[in-house]
């Protein structure tokens, strides 16, 4: 098959959808979840579904054959799919999903790089009424099986390359998992190991389907995410979430009709679905995907050629085009670039004093969490700067700065106070379940406020800046990992006893992760195990989730339990006085 001989959907004549006044100052004021609902399409007798917001209302008012998806392959390659393209092709893969016996509610997990399928997948998966459920391409083969096991995927769309790699070996732990489609088989599949060709499969399916019958509640997304203990959680989102999504792309990220946005982000994490698939489309603009990996000067190359308008990236990207320098800026026109944005890690007040010199316009930080579903605080575009702040709660969000009571409640602090950001429920993307898990999930909220985990304070003109995580989950080039899955792989390794991670400051990183290993009698620390160790968890974790650091000790600092004070050993790494320690360690810092 050839993407561009796919069968063109009948063009009605162009009309401009009705869009709500949602200006910001009105919005702060006369703001209702339900004005924002109902500027959605909407399906019969109140259904609702995230691919058909995203995608089939835009070809229902007459934008099929506006660009939805402009693909950039790494090797030069360069791909346009129109809006009735990414129609067709997700019916057809909802056509095929049904074919295969997928039911509503099962889990897809799809783990590729950054190609259309997908995209084709995920929005094919939503229109069928599965759930989908992106895995990261970089993680390695342990992170991959925990995710399929625990998310129960039913189809797995993956590559040859990344299949040998990553879930061959395991398969027989996946009891659930009946086909895995590979985006590059050509030939006959194998009905026996449930490899069949993607591509095959797909044109053997009509383009055409009837409207998807999801309701609103119905789940429709799956993210896993790490807290400090346990495996990762699957935090579910189900259809109600695209509200937010349409929202918050053109309140926070000003994207409007038949702008090209480019969001850097990969669709592996919650960044790259929300607001690298469904907020743009739920926009009707247009998405760039690059393939490949950061590069300066090709980043700045693609900002140019494609006339972007809109660019949410990371600040681990941001400092690295900082430091490629203006030198790589040379030539470039970036004219077309209305707004930045940045998420996932403090934005450094020298990154917005940057961009605004050497780009011409500054980068707007914006906050939010895989639980949240979508941007909660902002620096929107009508409000003024305040360099290293996060911005302002967005209208329908109310956000505040708390303190855990021991009777469950939470006590709301004054300006200029730290404590645990929280917010109050009621938005429509806010995750609903983790998986499997609820008890944890009712850990999560304190009355009618969600708890986040992060610790931050609000001024007295309203904006919230980031202080910290309450937790010992850390953040590396904007990826958050957890202790518990890179601890448990060193783990494996027979010479290790025990082991700490812990994040270590990095100019371009924001952080590394570094582990404290203790050896089994018999061990020698030495540069050969340092390095054997290292290459270990890279096998199994993947180069994302692997340490790039690891320090012999001959034990780790533990409470009188035995659990490891990760406390006590960043304290050491950073070479903070014992004094500031006394109250956070001990016993009472395990709860
Ligand atoms: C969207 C996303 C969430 C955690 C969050 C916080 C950190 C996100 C931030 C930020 C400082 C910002 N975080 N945005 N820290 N400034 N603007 O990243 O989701 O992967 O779940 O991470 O990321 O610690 O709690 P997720």
């Amino acid at each position: 098959m050839t993407w561009t001989t796919l069968p063109k959907m009948p063009e009605s004549g162009e009309s401009t959808p009705q869009l709500l006044n949602l200006d910001h100052a009105a919005m702060q004021t006369g703001f209702s979840w339900d004005a924002a609902r109902a500027e959605l399409a909407g399906l019969p007798n109140g259904g609702l579904n995230i691919a058909f917001e995203a995608v089939d209302r835009w070809v229902a008012a007459g934008f099929a054959s506006r660009t939805a998806l402009r693909w950039l392959g790494k090797n030069g390659e360069r791909r346009e799919f129109s809006y009735a393209d990414l129609a067709g092709l997700s019916n057809r893969f909802a056509n095929l999903l049904e074919r295969l016996g997928v039911v509503p509610g099962d889990r897809i997990c799809v783990l590729t790089g950054r190609i259309p399928e997908l995209y084709i997948a995920a929005l094919g998966t939503l229109k069928a009424g599965a759930v989908f459920c992106p895995l990261f391409s970089a993680f390695g083969p342990e992170p991959v099986r925990v995710r399929l096991v625990k998310s129960q995927a039913r189809v797995l769309v993956t590559t040859t390359l990344l299949y040998e790699r990553k879930v061959r070996a395991q398969c027989d732990e996946l009891p659930d998992l009946r086909q895995i489609l590979l985006t590059d088989l050509l030939a006959d599949g194998d009905d026996a190991t449930g490899l069949l060709p993607f591509h095959e499969q797909l044109m053997m399916e009509s383009a055409e389907r009837g409207p998807p019958a999801t309701r609103p509640e119905d789940m429709a997304l799956l993210h896993f995410t790490s807290g400090t203990t346990g495996t990762p959680k699957g935090a579910v989102h189900v259809h109600n979430a695209v509200i937010a999504h349409r929202l918050t792309g053109r309140l926070a990220l000003d994207v409007r009709l038949g702008d090209i946005y480019w969001c850097t982000a990969d669709p592996g994490w919650v960044t790259g679905v929300s607001y690298g698939i469904i907020a743009p489309l739920a926009n009707g603009a247009t998405l760039v995907v690059d393939e490949a990996e950061f590069d300066a000067r090709r980043w700045y190359a693609i900002l140019e050629q494609e006339q972007v308008n809109v660019w949410y990236t990371a600040p681990t990207a941001i400092r690295m085009l900082m430091k490629a320098g203006a030198v790589a800026l040379q030539g470039r026109d970036l004219g077309a670039l209305r707004f930045m944005a940045s998420v996932g890690e403090p934005l450094n007040p020298e990154a917005v004093i940057w961009s605004r010199e050497v780009l011409g316009q500054p980068f707007h930080d914006t906050w939010w969490q895989t639980e949240t579903g979508a941007i909660m605080i902002a620096n929107t575009p009508g409000l003024a700067i305040r360099p290293g702040s996060m911005g302002q709660p967005l209208p329908g969000i109310e956000a505040a700065i708390v303190r855990r009571r021991t009777d469950g409640g939470v006590d709301i602090l004054a300006s200029d106070t730290e404590g645990e950001l929280a917010l109050r429920v009621g938005w429509p993307s806010l995750f609903r379940d983790y998986l499997g898990d609820s008890d944890r999930y009712q850990r999560c909220f304190a009355g009618d406020w969600y708890l986040s985990g992060d610790l931050a304070r609000r001024d007295a003109d309203g904006y919230f800046w980031f202080v910290g995580r309450a937790d010992d989950v850390i953040k590396t080039a904007g990826h958050l990992i957890g202790p518990f899955e890179v601890e448990s792989a060193l783990l494996e390794h027979p010479a290790v006893a025990e082991v700490g991670m812990i994040g270590k400051p990095d100019e371009f990183a924001g952080q590394i992760i570094k582990a404290f290993v203790a050896l089994k009698p018999g061990y020698e620390p030495n540069d050969g195990l340092r390095k054997e160790l290292i290459g270990f968890a890279r096998t199994r974790l993947g180069p994302a989730v692997a340490p790039r650091e690891l320090e012999f000790m001959v034990d780790l600092p533990k409470t009188r339990s035995g659990k490891i004070l990760r406390r006590l050993l960043r304290a050491r790494e950073l070479d903070l006085p014992l004094g500031d320690l006394s109250t956070l360690e001990g016993d009472a810092a395990e709860s």
